[in-house]
């Protein structure tokens, strides 16, 4: 409870900041997103990471509020970043079901200019457990927008590949569980590929995340995987941190 009106306060102290990571090429290592990652400055404990107070804001319903202002300032810092670099940004699922998504998404795409081709949301497989026809509708809305729409931890918790068929994401985000057991494990190295092989068939993008070695992204690579994210890429940082280079991040 503690926690909670903590929370209340810092929202309204504006002691929560996003923190951005790079997603870029396999191959060219071109800047493609910053993808959105929140973080909480608390006055007494310091930075508190999103999987402590995220199921929080969930419970309470201030995830709406929260969702809302993450939504507006990542739009806002991204319309000052060169036009091919998108922002891709974390919906949970329960602010899918309960807020009204497509308003707080609109609202915070006319106040900051941010064109709708460069925002991508993501998404979790825990969204579609509960997938009701409004779910699609919504996507639908977002895709006709000309937002793009990923699915992120693919791999993991709800196998059911039938989804796939039914709604076109733009990328499988294939998680860092993967990358991590690639060199330990040959059997990883064939889920990559299969999923590659996937995307490709079904005219979606893959990323692999977790990179955090030279060997892992030389791997990732092979297997044809056309975005990376990671610490070896990048580490998730300030807004205040962030270098672009023309077209290109060193
Ligand atoms: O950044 P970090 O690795 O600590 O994130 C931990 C978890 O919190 C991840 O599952 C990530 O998707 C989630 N997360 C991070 N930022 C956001 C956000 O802005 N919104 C939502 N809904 N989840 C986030
Ligand atoms: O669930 P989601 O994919 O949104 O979670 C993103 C989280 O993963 C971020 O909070 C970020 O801190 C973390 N992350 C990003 N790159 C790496 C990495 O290379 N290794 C590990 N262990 N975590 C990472
Ligand atoms: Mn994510
Ligand atoms: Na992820």
């Amino acid at each position: 409870h503690r926690l909670e009106v903590d929370f209340r306060e810092g929202l309204a102290r504006g002691e929560f900041e996003l923190y951005y990571q790079p997603l870029v090429d396999a191959v060219t290592q071109q800047l493609r997103a910053m993808e959105a990652l929140v973080r909480w400055n608390h006055p007494d404990k310091g930075l508190i990471a999103p999987d402590r107070f995220i199921a929080m804001a969930e419970d309470t319903g201030l995830v709406g509020a929260l969702g809302e202002w993450i939504l507006q300032t990542a739009c806002a810092e991204a319309a000052t970043w060169p036009d091919h670099v998108k922002i891709a940004v974390n919906i949970s699922p329960v602010q899918f079901r309960k807020t009204n998504l497509l308003d707080v998404i609109m609202c915070a795409l006319v106040d900051s200019g941010l064109p709708p081709e460069r925002l991508e949301i993501e998404i979790t497989e825990r969204v579609l457990l509960e997938w009701q026809a409004d779910h699609l509708s919504i996507l639908h809305q977002l895709k006709n927008l000309g937002i793009s729409v990923a699915l992120d931890d693919f791999g993991t918790g709800y196998s059911s590949l039938s989804y796939l068929t039914t709604f076109p994401f733009d990328k499988l985000k294939i998680d860092r569980s993967f990358t991590r057991d690639l060199l330990a494990r040959d059997h990883c190295g064939a889920i990559v590929c299969a999923i590659v092989n996937l995307g490709r068939s079904l005219d979606m993008l893959t990323l692999a995340e977790g990179v955090e070695s030279e060997a892992q992204l030389r791997m990732l690579r092979a297997a044809g995987v056309d975005q990376v994210q990671g610490y070896y890429i990048g580490r998730p940082a300030p807004a205040r941190d962030l270098v672009f280079e023309t077209g290109r991040r060193q």
